[in-house]
């Protein structure tokens, strides 16, 4: 349902989307009844001439009830929601699958900045790709990211993965995501961090197998890239690298 005002492009989008759709519902019923109730009394309580004011107390059992059963009902709703929002920061943020790739993100006043391996799919060798606002990522792909932060803490946001993540000075996060959906999405740094922080735009390009290998071998070294492209077929390119991986 949410997915026709933001389109899902990652294996855990929906599990986010049901979360709030959950949440809205839910919450959105009580608010729904606490306010008809409220209007509702104001009303019919309202000052009328020759209508004696009541001073209530609330302590009396009956009365006290109104006061009781709601709260045990919102407590349970509370239940409903807890629940499931703790599985699903286990899944996204306590779990982390094994990966097909890892890449890096590094966050600085104002720009992200990516190194991704190279056709050798090892990353920190010397055929990484380093890029500036864009990131290329292979589709149906699990991707271990290494989150770091070249100055103050910034925040990695990719709205259509449902992804965000702190990035801190001094430390290296580790998460993961899996996108499902070939296109080009938004990355957005989601942390204030300084005046050039909306500068921060960039995009993550989600690809073909054959799109990807054609991308590393156009952006690699020269030297390696004419390696790749005798030992092996560009539409191959990546299927090697992977086989190389395992
Ligand atoms: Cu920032």
């Amino acid at each position: 349902m949410l997915e026709r005002y933001s389109t899902a492009a990652s294996t855990y989008a929906h599990w986010i989307d049901y979360q709030f759709l959950l949440i809205a519902v839910l919450v959105g019923f009580w608010l729904i009844v606490a306010e008809a109730m409220m209007f509702w009394l104001i009303f019919k309580f309202r000052a009328k001439d020759g209508r004696p004011t009541q001073y209530i107390t609330g302590e009396e059992t009956h009365l006290k009830r109104w006061i009781t059963i709601p709260h045990i009902l919102v407590i349970l709703c509370d239940i409903v929601i807890i629940v499931p929002a703790i599985m699903v920061w286990y899944n996204i943020k306590q779990v982390l699958p094994p990966a097909d790739a890892t890449v890096r993100v590094i966050g600085q006043q104002w720009a992200w900045s990516f190194q991704q391996p190279g056709p050798d799919g090892v990353l920190d060798t010397a055929d990484d790709i380093r890029t500036v606002d864009e990131m290329h990522v292979v589709v149906n792909t699990t991707y271990h990211f290494e989150l770091m932060s070249r100055d103050v803490v910034h925040s990695f946001a990719i709205p259509a993965f449902r992804l965000k993540q702190d990035a801190l000075p001094g430390r290296t996060i580790t998460g993961w995501f899996r996108p499902n959906r070939v296109g080009t999405y938004d990355i957005q740094c989601t942390q204030m961090c300084g005046l050039g922080h909306a500068m921060m735009a960039s995009r993550i390009i989600v690809e073909t197998q054959q799109d990807h290998a054609a991308w590393l071998i156009r952006n690699s070294n020269p030297a390696v890239a004419e390696r790749q492209a005798l030992s092996s077929p560009a539409s191959d390119g990546l299927a090697t690298m992977t086989e190389a991986r395992r």
